[in-house]
């Protein structure tokens, strides 16, 4: 029997990890890809002993056009035939305010979150169309929804991200592509330790007084929006913790 195959990118942990361990439990297939080599070679020899299926470890940068379409040109006909495609990879970096901002984070968060999630569904999407099939979801945010005080340019990524999953859910149709986002609050991986560079007890503030979302709450929820028939599309889903009615209040006790 052949297996579907899924692609899911930043799947070295949080949420992309659990996303690549719920397909794999499910049966399928999947390419996993990040820049921690080791980390994703860990998860592949796991999920193939444990769940008996194939996993394909592809590390590249996705800020690096270049390496992006290199590896996945590199990527056999055989594993082309992507079903679903998760842009996940992506990183808040620093809470300062615009006029305290540092411009390499700047830099980081765009060409990671915008301009990273171009390049890989720019080569994907071309699989997909000699296929006449896809589904492809982007990971947004709360963030992309409204913004909160130091949110600024992590904000306006996900804003962006927003607004590429409308275009491209107009222009994939013809090709038979669904697309949805994920627009998820706060979440406890490792987003924080990014964000704050490191320092995990500003890290672990972030979650403490109320019960965040956890990676398999998002696996959980993509897999509910990639198993609808083919006339249903889950245009735009955001999922917030019980105690974060918005992006910037949080219920604490
Ligand atoms: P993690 O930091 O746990 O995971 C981020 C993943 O993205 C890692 O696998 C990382 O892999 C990958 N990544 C980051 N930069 C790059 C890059 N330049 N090239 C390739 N891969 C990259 O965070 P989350 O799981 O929480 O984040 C996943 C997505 O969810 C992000 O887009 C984030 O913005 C979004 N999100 C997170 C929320 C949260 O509260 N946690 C809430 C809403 C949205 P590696 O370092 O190996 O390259
Ligand atoms: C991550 C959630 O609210 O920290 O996208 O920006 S938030």
């Amino acid at each position: 029997m052949t297996r579907p195959i899924a692609m899911v990118t930043g799947a070295s942990s949080g949420f992309g990890e659990a996303i690549a361990r719920r397909f794999a439990q499910e049966g399928w297939n999947v390419i996993i890809t990040g820049r921690r080599t080791e980390r994703l070679q860990a998860l592949a020899n796991e999920l193939e002993q444990s769940c008996e299926v194939s996993i394909l470890p592809v590390s590249f940068d996705v800020r690096d056009a270049k390496a992006v379409s290199t590896s996945l040109n590199d990527i056999s006909e055989e594993w082309r035939k992507v079903e679903v495609l998760v842009n996940n990879a992506g990183l808040a970096v620093g809470r300062n305010s615009i006029d305290k901002g540092d411009l390499e984070d700047w830099g980081r968060m765009i060409d990671t979150n915008i301009k990273g999630l171009l390049y890989v569904t720019r080569n994907v999407v071309q699989w997909m169309k000699a296929n006449q099939l896809g589904h492809i979801v982007n990971i947004g945010s709360i963030a992309g929804k409204e913004v909160y005080n130091g949110g600024n340019v992590y904000c306006a990524t996900k804003f962006a991200v927003d607004a590429l999953s409308k275009a491209m859910r107009v222009e994939f149709i013809p090709y038979g592509v669904k697309v949805t986002q994920i627009a998820p609050g706060a979440a406890e991986t490792e987003f924080s330790l990014v964000r704050f560079k490191g320092d995990s007890e500003k890290a672990n503030q972030v979650y403490q007084g109320y019960k965040a979302l956890t990676a398999e709450d998002i696996a959980d929820t993509l897999w509910f929006a990639v198993t609808r028939p083919a006339h249903v599309c889950l245009n735009d889903i955001v999922i917030m913790p019980s105690a974060q009615p918005n992006s910037y209040t949080f219920q604490k006790n």
